[in-house]
This record gives C-alpha cells, structure tokens and sequence, in this order.
C-alpha cells in the first residue's frame, strides 16, 4: 500500500493531547471537520491581537524548535520580523528523515490544516506574504493531502489576497524534496528550493537576516509550528505551565524498535524515559535506547530516569534531538546497527567538505571490520581510529551532518561499552 497508512498514534482521541487532539478525529480533508475541532482559532486571535503581541506570545511560552536543536522561535520571528530587507520569507522544513523520526509525517497526514493555519500566523507575525512548504519526497500521502487542503484553504478565503477578510496576504507553495538526508539542513534546503544543489552553506550569517534567496526567512519543523496554535489558544503564561523551566510545551516522541506498541506519543516535557517506554511496552530485555536518531547517542538500559527534557538529557550527556526513542533488546546486533548508521551517514553526506566526506568513508570502512571481529589488539586500533575521525569530523565539519556522524558510535563504544 501506500506509504503512510494505517500509522500509529496509540494515545488516539485521549482528551489532555494538544498536538494530536485531532488526529484520527478529524477527516483530514475536510476543512469544515477542522473548524469543527477548533481550526482557526488560533489565527483569529492572531488577527485580534496583531503581529507585535503574536511575537511577544511565542517568545514568551518558551517555544524552542522541535526539529532537534531546540533554538528559542520567539527570538527567530522576532529577528525575521526586525529586518528592514525585503520581502521575508516563512519555510517549513517538513523534510523529515532522521532516522526513527515520523512525527511530522502523522501531523501532516492527520491534520493537514493544522499546519497551514500555523504557516499563515508564521507569515503573519514575521511580515511574510509568502511560504514554502518543502516536504520529503517519500511523503506521497502528505503531498495529497495538504495539495487538497491548500486548494480548500485557498478556495474558502484562508489563504490568498486577504486572508479571513483581514486585508492580509498569504500563500503556500509545496516543493518536494528528492530523497536527500542534507536537504533537511535549512541552508541546502534553500540552495534546493532555488534550484541549486543541496548543500549546506555556512552559518553565520543566519537564515533570519539572509535565507531563502538571501532573503530574511523564518525557518521551522513542522512540530513547532503547529505548537504556535497550542500557544495562542492557551496563552503563553499556559503554555509555558506545561513541561519543565526551559522545555516548555508538549512534546511528540517517535517510539520503535523492541516495543509492543511503537508509534508516536505526545507528553508534556518533563515525562522519564521509563514512563514513555512503559506506555509503548518493552518486549525482552532493555539493552539500550537511541535518542535522538541517528544524530543523537545511545543510553543504556537501565537508565530510565533520565528526563525527557532538552536540558535534563543534555546533563545526562545524550540529547533529545527531535524525538526519537528507539529501543533496542539485548537480541539486537549492536554492531550490525551501528554499522547501518556509518552507512547511512555516508551515503548522506553532501561531499561538500572533506573531513565529512572522509571521515564517514573511514568510519563505515572500521566499523565494518569491527562487526567481522569483535575484541583483539585489532579492535583497539580500529577504535583510536575511530575517535580520532570522529574528533575531525565533530570539529571540522561545515554542518550538523559531518559534526553529529560520530556521536551514536561513539556513545555505543562508551556507554554501552560495545566491542568491549
Ligand atoms: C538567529 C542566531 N538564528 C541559531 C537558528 C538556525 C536554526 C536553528 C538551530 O539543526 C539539529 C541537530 C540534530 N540567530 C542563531 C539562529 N539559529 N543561532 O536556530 O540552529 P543550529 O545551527 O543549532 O542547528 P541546525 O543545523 O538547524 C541541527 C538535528 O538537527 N538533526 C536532524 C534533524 C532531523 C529532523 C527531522 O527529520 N525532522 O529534525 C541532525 O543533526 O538534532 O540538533 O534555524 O538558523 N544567532
Ligand atoms: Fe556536506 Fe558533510 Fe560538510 Fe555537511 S558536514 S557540508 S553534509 S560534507
């Protein structure tokens, strides 16, 4: 079947979700089912209050971006809105594909509207008349149903000249990614979008001040877009009440691997590992989680406590990153994982910078020979390699990519003692 069917939200039709109180309740392609569960109201209020008090709104809930490095939004769309060069540009990077990662997807799928309606008070707030939606290329149910609804949206006043009667102008543009990992880098992505070659450019200067075609561009996840509709309908002051000091909100976990019930869960910030990990039900024996996907480390086990908030992980010395728990028993082959993830990198790598597009070659080519041989005098070379790659490609690489390839490796070697 398609892509896409059939996927699961286990806590369905659970009354306390923000983020996915609609989906599998609404029809996703209707526009009246929407407004029937709440569709634009969130908008309204933005109209009501005007672009200066959304601003103050975002900043001051706390919203930090959900696609993995947890920047503040406020202070994002304050900047885009700041800049004096025009016109200003709203991106969504629905280019979902760190591994273990599909809640973007089930957003997208499930409540299409949701979305749009976040991207017109995205627009609104940082003076944008246009946005791009730019969707991973495998998410032919998404691109179908968001077609339809911003055909819908556009057909009933909810986008276009004069959006809800308002006088303001909005409008979104899907483009489809073409299986590239590094397009999700907000830089390629622009570099994609404007028909060049996906590949990142150096930051600074910042997507606020010169983005899409050197323009000022408020870029962001899917996921904390649509938590702007959660902030405006509660109000900051309510929003930031939920989850912890500095991770405030709901969040969305992408759980799978070695669970009963893998799917995507939404818990305020602030829930342990455990307590996620015993709603999707381990099945034998917890060797290991993967936070964070690809990019992100390995825990062990037994760590259960660890805090699933930007801040505890981070004392814990692992990362939230986008939301990936993928749980790993002790049936699994670790180096067999970790051998697939050095792939993985290196097949995305953009090639653009040598300690990336070496390193991941090397990286793959020692854990290959590890998987063969575990132990002996070999073994220990292969992992000084490893960390002395590892280093070049943390320190010297251009972007996110080539710095985060050695991280799961690594905290596998440390934490979990593999090949020990
Ligand atoms: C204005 C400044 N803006 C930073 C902006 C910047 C970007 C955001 C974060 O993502 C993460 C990594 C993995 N003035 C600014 C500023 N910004 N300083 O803030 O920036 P940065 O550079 O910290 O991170 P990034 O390169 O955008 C890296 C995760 O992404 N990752 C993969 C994610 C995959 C998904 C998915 O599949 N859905 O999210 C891979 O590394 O967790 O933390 O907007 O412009 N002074
Ligand atoms: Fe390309 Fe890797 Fe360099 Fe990023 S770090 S620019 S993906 S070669």
């Amino acid at each position: 079947g398609e892509p896409g069917a059939g996927l699961a939200v286990p806590q369905a039709g659970d009354p306390s979700l923000k983020l996915l109180s609609r989906i599998g309740v609404v029809d996703p392609e209707s526009l009246d089912d929407y407004r029937a569960h709440g569709g634009y109201r969130a908008l309204r209020r933005a109209f009501a209050i005007g672009p200066a008090a959304v601003l103050r709104e975002v900043t001051d809930s706390g919203l930090v971006g959900r696609g993995g490095a947890a920047f503040p939004t406020g202070r994002k769309w304050q900047a885009t809105a700041a800049q004096p060069d025009q016109p200003h540009y709203v991106v969504c990077n629905a280019d979902e594909s760190e591994p273990g990662t599909f809640k973007d997807r089930v957003l997208m799928e499930g409540d299409p509207y949701a979305l749009i309606e976040a991207m017109t008070i995205a627009g609104y707030a940082t003076g944008a008349h246009h946005g791009y939606l730019y969707l991973r290329g495998e998410y032919p149910r998404a691109l179908r149903v968001l077609t339809g609804a911003i055909q819908q949206a556009r057909a009933r006043g909810l986008l276009g000249p004069d959006v809800l009667g308002q006088g303001y102008a909005f409008d979104i543009e899907i483009r489809r990614g073409a299986g590239a990992y590094i397009c999700g880098e907000e830089t390629a992505l622009f570099n994609s979008l404007e028909g060049n070659r996906g590949e990142p450019r150096s930051k600074p200067p910042f997507p606020v001040e010169k983005g899409l075609f050197g323009k000022p561009t408020a870029a962001n996840n899917v996921e904390t877009l649509v938590n702007v509709l959660t902030v405006l309908e509660l109000g900051a002051e309510a929003y930031a009440a939920i989850g912890t000091g500095k991770s405030t909100g709901p969040k969305l976990f992408c759980v799978s691997g070695s669970v009963e019930r893998p799917g995507i869960y939404e818990l305020p910030f602030g829930a342990t590992l455990g307590e996620l990990l015993s709603l999707a039900g381990v099945t034998g024996d917890l060797r290991a989680v993967l936070l964070g996907g690809a990019a992100g480390g390995f825990v062990r086990g037994d760590e259960l406590d660890i805090p699933l908030t930007f801040e505890g992980t981070r004392e814990a010395g692992t990362t939230l990153g986008s939301g990936v728990v993928l749980a790993l028993d002790s049936s699994v082959p670790l180096p067999r994982i970790l051998l697939r993830i050095a792939e993985f990198f290196r097949d995305e790598s953009c090639g653009q910078c040598v300690p990336c597009r070496i390193g991941t070659v090397r990286q793959e080519e020692a854990l290959g020979r590890l998987a063969e041989r575990a132990g002996g005098p070999e073994a220990a070379t292969d992992i000084a390699l490893l960390r002395e790659v590892g280093e070049a490609m943390r320190d010297a690489s251009i972007c996110g990519l080539g710095q985060t390839a050695w991280n799961a490796v690594e905290s596998a070697i440390d934490r979990l003692g593999a090949y020990a």
